[in-house]
């Protein structure tokens, strides 16, 4: 079985690849390498790596036809709402052009996939009070990059509807874990809180901290991606998170438990755009017999004591 992996160097891409390459997948990654590294995939000697940009539409179609995948894996993402607002052009092409033309290639060459699971996001619910979030709730997306990803949704069902494509939709909420980059303002918070406790510089926070999120270690994501491939889910979107709600405060309090270390904090209005509250109802993955192994406080510790490690070697 081959698998093609789009973002495979980057942060969940690079789990995925880990996970599909010990299940004894055949894997071809295709990254541009904007936010993801090399160092994260390169432990693989067995793995095909294409440097190129998803919205190379010639690459893709060629690609296609000469790796012919049997799974296909859609992670490539430019993931900063703020980017989108910046950039709407730009993050149109990856986060919506780059995957509607690829389904339309699969489309047109009929390539007998067995699944395509393209990644969207918890933004496309917005900032609508009804919580926890359900797949069937309400949506409200207000960003680029939250209509990008919705519309995709829209054309990755229909398509599977329509042209009898096995296609899923996965939504992320707050995923961390080794190998995220805290390189941008807008990485995720997690990954910039680990940076400011690694260098002991001081932390940003975006308003009062009484905003709350759910927060999914990368194992359980990696995990939830595998079962939906197993269970060859198809027409569906499905929640990826932990199910519960945690608020900035209560996390940043926890880290520094964990760490053994105060951070000093710099406080910072609110940012644009924001959600308050975001938690997942995870009862359509339930049904596929999932289980969080990574409750918060053991998932920020294995973090935590990994990027120790890291430093260390
Ligand atoms: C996440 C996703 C984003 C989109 C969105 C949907 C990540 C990295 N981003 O954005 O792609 O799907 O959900 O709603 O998963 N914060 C600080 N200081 C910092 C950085 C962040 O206070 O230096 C705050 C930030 O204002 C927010 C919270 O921490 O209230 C979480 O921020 P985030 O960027 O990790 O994730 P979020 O939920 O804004």
């Amino acid at each position: 079985m081959k698998a093609l992996v789009t973002g495979g160097a980057g942060f969940i891409g690079s789990h995925l690849v880990d996970h599909l390459v010990e299940s004894g997948f055949e894997v071809v990654v295709v990254d541009d390498l904007s936010m993801g590294a090399i160092s994260n995939i390169k432990h693989w000697e067995q793995i095909t790596i294409y440097v190129a940009d998803v919205c190379d539409d010639k690459f893709m179609q060629q690609l296609l036809a000469d790796e012919r995948p049997d799974y296909i894996y859609f992670l490539a993402a430019i993931a900063s709402v703020a980017d989108s607002i910046e950039r709407p052009a730009e993050t149109h092409a990856v986060n919506h052009t780059a995957v509607f033309n690829l389904l339309e290639h699969i489309r047109q060459i009929r390539l007998p996939i067995k699944q395509f699971l393209f990644t969207s996001s918890a933004a496309v619910y917005g900032n609508l009070p009804e919580l926890p979030k359900r797949e069937d709730s309400r949506v409200a997306p207000v960003s680029p990059y939250a209509i990008d990803k919705y519309a995709t949704e829209r054309f990755v069902l229909a398509y599977g509807e329509l042209y009898d494509l096995p296609t899923v939709c996965v939504r992320f909420f707050n995923v961390y874990g080794p190998r995220q980059n805290p390189s941008s303002p807008y990485s995720g918070v997690l990954s910039i809180l680990t940076d400011c406790l690694k260098t002991q510089r001081p932390f940003t926070l975006f308003g009062d901290g009484t905003q709350t999120r759910d927060f999914v270690y990368v194992s359980d994501v990696i995990k939830a991606l595998w079962l939906i491939t197993e269970h060859q889910v198809q027409h569906e979107v499905i929640n990826i998170a932990n199910g519960l709600e945690t608020s900035l405060n209560g996390i940043i309090q926890m880290y520094q438990e964990i760490a053994g270390q105060q951070l000093e904090i710099k406080r910072a209005e609110q940012r644009g755009g924001e959600v308050d509250h975001s938690v997942a109802s995870i009862g359509k993955l339930a049904r596929l017999n999932y289980e969080s192994e990574w409750p918060l406080r053991r998932g920020l510790t294995k973090y935590w004591e990994g990027e120790c490690e890291h430093a260390r070697s």
